[in-house]
C-alpha cells in the first residue's frame, strides 16, 4: 500500500459517522496523579490491568474510533496475553501513540513551553508502527497570562508541530495536531478567542510550510472558554458560538475533523458543549468529534478504584460516557440523558 492510501485508510477509520476517540495517554506523572485521586499506586500492573479495562469494554466500537495509548501500554497484554493493541482493533478501534516528550521552558520567552522529542522521532515511530500503532498525537501547550503565549512562543510550538506532523506523514502514520490553550487563569473568553486564533493561525501557516497534507491531519484543539477562575462564566451557547467563529477563521476546509479535548471541564460540561456545537455547526467543512481523556475517564477511575470486582460497573460507566459524546455530535443529547 502507498504511504497517501495508507493514510486515507487511516483517516477513513478514525473520522466515522457519530465515533470520536479516547485518550488515554497519560505519561507517568499524569497517570500516577489520576491514580493518587482514587488511592490507587501507580504500578505498571495497575496501570496494565486499567488500561485493559477500558480498551476491553465490550461494545467501545460503536462510539470510540481510536485510542491514543502511552509507550508502555503499547507493549502490555490483557490477563489472557492478547497486545493491548490488538485488543482495540479487534473492537474496531484504531490504535494510536502519543509521542511527544512533556514541555520545558521556553528560552528567552517566560512563561511559555515547548514540546520536546523531535530529536530520534522518526525511527521511534517505526517501532511503534510494527507495534500495530496507526497514527500518532503531539500536544503542544500555550498558557494564557499577562504576556504570554509571545509571538516567539507561537511561533516556535508552531514549527515544532509541523516537524512532527510532517515527518509523521512520510512514515504513513496519521498526526493529531494538538494545539492546547489552557484553561488555566482568570481570563476572559474572548482573550482565549484571541489567543486560540493566533496560535491556529500560526499553525496552520507552519503545516503549509512544510508540506504537510492537510486531508490527513486529525486537530485536536481546545474549545473557547473563559480561564476557568474567570468571574464570567459563560454557557454552552455562547461557547459554541465562539468556538464556531474562531474555527472558521482558521481552520481550512481540507482538514476532515476536529477532535477536541476537554482540558479540565467536568465530563458533563464537555458533552454539553461537543452538543451545541453541533447543534449550531450548520454545513461546517470539518466533522466536529472529541477526543477527551478526563471527560472520558473521571467516571470510570472513579468507580475502578483499583478493585477487580469493579471492572465491570467501569466499563459501563465509560460507555455510557463514549455514548453520551456520541449523541452530542449529533447535538440531540439533553442533560436528562445522564440519568439513565
Ligand atoms: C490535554 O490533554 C489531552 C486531552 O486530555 P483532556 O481531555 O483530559 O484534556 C491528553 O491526550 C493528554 O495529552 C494526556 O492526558 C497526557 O498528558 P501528559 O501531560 O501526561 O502527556
Amino acid at each position: 500500500m502507498s504511504i497517501q492510501s495508507e493514510l486515507q485508510a487511516t483517516i477513513a477509520d478514525m473520522v466515522g459517522e457519530g465515533k470520536g476517540i479516547l485518550a488515554a495517554d497519560e505519561s507517568l506523572p499524569t497517570i500516577a496523579k489520576r491514580f493518587k485521586a482514587v488511592n490507587v499506586e501507580s504500578t505498571e500492573e495497575n496501570r496494565r490491568a486499567y488500561r485493559s479495562l477500558l480498551l476491553t469494554t465490550p461494545g467501545l466500537g460503536e462510539f470510540i474510533s481510536g485510542v491514543i495509548l502511552f509507550e508502555e501500554t503499547l507493549g502490555q497484554k490483557t490477563a489472557d496475553g492478547k497486545p493491548l493493541p490488538q485488543a482495540a482493533a479487534e473492537q474496531g478501534v484504531v490504535p494510536g501513540i502519543k509521542v511527544d516528550k512533556g514541555t520545558i521552558p521556553l528560552v528567552n520567552a517566560p512563561g511559555d513551553l515547548v514540546t520536546q522529542g523531535l530529536d530520534g522521532l522518526a525511527d521511534r515511530l517505526t517501532g511503534y508502527k510494527e507495534q500495530g500503532a496507526r497514527f500518532a498525537k503531539w500536544r503542544e501547550v500555550y498558557p494564557i497570562a499577562g504576556h504570554n503565549p509571545t509571538m516567539l512562543g507561537i511561533k516556535t510550538n508552531a514549527e515544532v508541530l509541523a516537524r512532527y506532523a510532517a515527518i509523521c506523514q512520510s512514515l504513513g502514520i496519521v498526526p493529531i495536531v494538538e494545539p492546547e490553550v489552557l484553561l488555566d487563569g482568570d481570563h476572559t473568553i474572548e482573550r482565549c478567542f484571541e489567543v486560540t486564533e493566533a496560535v491556529q493561525h500560526a499553525v496552520f501557516h507552519a503545516l503549509h510550510r512544510h508540506r504537510v497534507e492537510l486531508e490527513h491531519i486529525i486537530l485536536k484543539p481546545s474549545m473557547i472558554l473563559p480561564g476557568k477562575d474567570a468571574p464570567k462564566k459563560a454557557g454552552p451557547q455562547e461557547i459554541a458560538e465562539k468556538t464556531l467563529a474562531q474555527l472558521r477563521r482558521t481552520v481550512p476546509a481540507a482538514v476532515p475533523s476536529i477532535n477536541f479535548l476537554s482540558g479540565g471541564q467536568t465530563p458533563e460540561e464537555a458533552t454539553a458543549n461537543l452538543n451545541a456545537i453541533n447543534a449550531m455547526a450548520g454545513n461546517a467543512p470539518w466533522q466536529l468529534s472529541f477526543s477527551y481523556a478526563r471527560a472520558l475517564q473521571d467516571p470510570v477511575l472513579k468507580t475502578w478504584q483499583g478493585k477487580a470486582e469493579n471492572a465491570q460497573v467501569a466499563q459501563q460507566a465509560l460507555y455510557k460516557r463514549a455514548k453520551l459524546n456520541s449523541v452530542a455530535r449529533t447535538g440531540s443529547y439533553t442533560s436528562e440523558m445522564e440519568k439513565d
